[in-house]
């Protein structure tokens, strides 16, 4: 049985996000307004597909895709980039590579108990978001 991240899932912690955002390149006006954003996930899993969400009351962003096929991303309303994605399972954790203009840039999803923990990587710096799911 794969890992089941269905769900609504609601930011609690959001370790590192401004030196994550810094080394995306964000405008200070932007990580002023980004850093107190509350961010939910959506998360649809039907077997090796998945669409996830991310929400908050400043911007949203979505993205599909299936285990194993690479997609050109274009991470609108975040940075802007165009990147190579491939997500993989790697064991229970769901890992993003994002190959670009940016190196060792990618995120891994996984499960502790009932909560849906997020790294997010670029360069070195290492966000780290937990949420709790919805009841
Ligand atoms: O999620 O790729 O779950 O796509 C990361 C933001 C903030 C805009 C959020 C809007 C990186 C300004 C998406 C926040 C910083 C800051 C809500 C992470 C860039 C811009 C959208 C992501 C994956 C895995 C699925």
């Amino acid at each position: 049985m794969p890992v089941d991240f269905n769900g609504r899932w609601l930011m609690e912690t959001n370790d590192n996000f401004e030196d994550f955002m810094k080394v995306l390149n964000i405008d200070l006006a932007t990580r002023k307004i980004a850093i107190h954003l509350s961010q939910t996930k959506v998360i649809i899993q039907d077997g090796d597909k998945f669409v996830i969400k991310t929400l908050s009351i400043f911007r949203n962003y979505e993205m599909s895709f299936t285990i194993g096929e690479e997609i050109e991303e274009y991470t609108k309303g975040l940075d802007n980039r165009v990147v190579k994605t491939l997500i993989t399972w790697e064991g229970d954790k769901l890992v993003c590579t994002q190959r670009g203009e940016k190196a060792n840039r990618g995120w891994k999803h996984w499960l502790e108990g009932d909560k849906l923990h997020m790294e997010l990587f670029c360069e070195g710096v290492v966000c780290h978001q937990v949420f709790k799911k919805q009841a």
